[in-house]
């Protein structure tokens, strides 16, 4: 039995284009379960995850894929149901996307840093029925107080797993114990069909989700792993966020399980943790975000430990990586660098091994595809000359044409004839390598995790006492951008000092339920905002703060 409706609220391709993406052999019909499946009749004995105190074959995979489909079956999700997966970097994560998709479910990703505000807009624009977490998450948070929570505002959610103690809930544990596989529990989508919903880190007041088809993230995968030249003997060492489309994708964990090599899983980015597990595994390749990379080269060189020079490929995106550390890394501490700059909603480039110096140091690289449509252009949606900055708008095989439930949000971040608008400014070369000089989303790229400001903002304005709320990026060595918020404050007659309330602010989107990062790294109190022409609150001349160091605003 196969699910042939194509998901409510998703935008599909115009037949078209999936026409000519399958003649050009770009999707071949097969399905995440599929590919599983193939990989593990490829490479039984081969080790696909080496977690903490586990080594998994492929063919074990494979088989707890299996026994974790009839037990969710047994559990009562069904095909077309959705399913909320927020785990920690454990294999346990794998099994379960695979699971939900073999059982034709969709997996919901979601990161560990989301809290109640992110996680209740999920059920609430999916529906989902179920919750799959973790007991506890980074400082002792308690997922399943939060799962309680959401179970008393989201109806629609019936079914809670936890890995770990369960306490009252299901164990995932006993998710994965052997067991009758049940056929009618097997009844992934067809390869055509929505996969699954990915993560954006959006510009907009609710965090929106990002409907892929089996085809056309499947064509993303295979491609990445060939530009990465994946192979059995890959290991790729995993300490991002284990769901992030980065992690997943580029050409991530599923570039690995296609190749046949093995992810290697970390729980924590730090240096310490991840050299060991360089050391103990053979690890290969890796990926990162700019802000560990400076931490790893302190350590390297503190150490004088010639680890990074060992790795095969080191790739570094998600933000943009300043030229001076990708020639330090490559100078001092003889990196094999790859840059990414990719986005969950699709396109992707990579700089390619066999690239020059310069190209691997300041640019982005090349698009995967050649039928990846990019536009280059200005305020006027006209096309910029040749080599000029301008806004990107891109279209293709494994991009989409439409957020999740989103027509509104869609008119804007999408033209009329299918192209995504990025809201980075870009600029493309004469080689063809793409190099990213900017941004015009409201958005604040914190060490990679991406903030809405709106959505911040909306959070900050449930304070009684906020009368105006403007969230801007600091730039910050580290991390890139951090983030602070400008507020105006409605005074009362009681309240305690600056550093206090700044300290109570936070709190209060702490109380709201926002993911860690988007919590403000500063907060401001001002009396005055400056407004643009326009009449809108004027963010660039608050960022000028930081910029000049001197209170523009005095
Ligand atoms: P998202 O849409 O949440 O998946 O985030 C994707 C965004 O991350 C892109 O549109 C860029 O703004 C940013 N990004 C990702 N990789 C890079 C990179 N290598 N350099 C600069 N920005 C990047
Ligand atoms: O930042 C991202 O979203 C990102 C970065 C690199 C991404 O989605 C990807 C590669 O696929």
């Amino acid at each position: 039995m196969t699910t042939q409706v194509y998901l409510d609220g998703a935008v599909p391709y115009p037949a078209e284009f999936a026409e000519i993406y399958r003649k050009k052999g770009y999707w071949l019909g097969q399905n995440l379960s599929n590919f599983l499946r193939e990989s593990a009749q490829k490479y039984p004995q081969n080790i696909a995850v080496y977690d903490a105190d586990k080594a998994v074959s492929y063919a074990e995979f494979d088989h707890l894929v299996d026994y974790c489909t009839s037990h969710l079956y047994q559990h009562g999700l069904r095909a077309g149901d959705k399913a909320v997966v927020q785990m920690p970097n454990h294999y346990q994560f794998y099994v379960l996307f695979f699971a939900l998709i073999r059982l034709g479910a969709l997996p919901v990703m979601s990161l560990p840093a989301h809290r109640f505000a992110e996680l209740s807009s999920f059920f609430k624009q999916t529906q989902a029925k179920a919750y799959f977490c973790a007991d506890f998450g980074a400082q002792k948070f308690d997922y399943r107080e939060l799962a309680e929570k959401l179970q008393q505002t989201a109806p629609c959610l019936q079914h809670i797993f936890v890995l770990g103690n369960a306490g009252k809930f299901v164990a995932i544990q006993n998710l994965l114990k052997e067991t009758h596989i049940l056929d009618e529990a097997i009844s992934p989508t067809t390869a055509d069909q929505v996969a699954f919903l990915q993560l954006s880190g959006g510009s907009t007041g609710v965090p929106k989700l990002i409907p892929r088809t089996h085809d056309d993230y499947l064509y993303s995968v295979r491609e990445s792993a060939a530009i990465c030249r994946l192979s059995q003997s890959s290991r790729l060492l995993m300490v991002l966020p284990a769901a992030h489309n980065f992690s997943m994708s580029s050409a991530g964990s599923l570039g690995i399980f296609y190749s046949g090599g093995a992810v290697v899983l970390g729980t924590d980015p730090s240096p310490e943790t991840a050299f060991s597990l360089i050391k103990k595994h053979g690890v290969t390749d890796a990926c990162l975000v700019p802000a560990l990379v400076r931490p790893w080269m302190d350590k390297a060189a503190k150490d004088q430990d010639p680890i990074l020079s060992t790795l095969r490929c080191l790739q570094v995106g998600g933000a943009r990586l300043p030229d001076a550390v990708a020639t330090r890394l490559i100078d001092e501490f003889q990196v094999n660098l790859q840059q990414v700059f990719g986005m969950a909603e699709g396109l992707v480039n990579y700089t390619h091994f066999d690239m020059t110096k310069e190209q691997i140091i300041h640019t982005q690289g090349l698009k995967i595809s050649p039928d990846d449509e990019i536009l280059v252009l200005n305020d006027n949606d006209q096309p910029v000359k040749a080599g000029e900055v301008g806004h990107l708008l891109t279209r293709g095989p494994y991009t989409i044409r439409g957020y999740y439930q989103a027509p509104e949000h869609n008119a804007r971040s999408f033209t009329p004839d299918g192209f995504y608008r990025t809201g980075d400014l870009v600029r493309i070369r004469e080689d063809g390598c793409i190099v990213v000089e900017g941004r015009s989303k409201e958005q604040i790229n914190r060490a990679g995790e991406k903030i809405a400001t709106e959505e911040v903002e909306q959070a900050l304005l449930t304070h009684p006492q906020i009368r105006l709320a403007a969230l801007v990026a600091m730039p910050d060595e580290i991390m890139g951008e951090k983030s602070c918020a400008f507020i105006a404050w409605q005074a009362q007659t009681d309240d305690p000092s600056p550093i206090r309330l700044a300290m109570s602010v936070r709190q209060h989107l702490k109380d709201y339920g926002l993911a860690t990062y988007k919590i403000p790294d500063r907060v401001e109190f001002i009396e005055q905002f400056p407004y643009t022409a326009f009449g809108k609150i004027d963010k660039k001349r608050l960022r000028q703060q930081f910029e000049t160091n001197t209170n523009v605003l005095a």
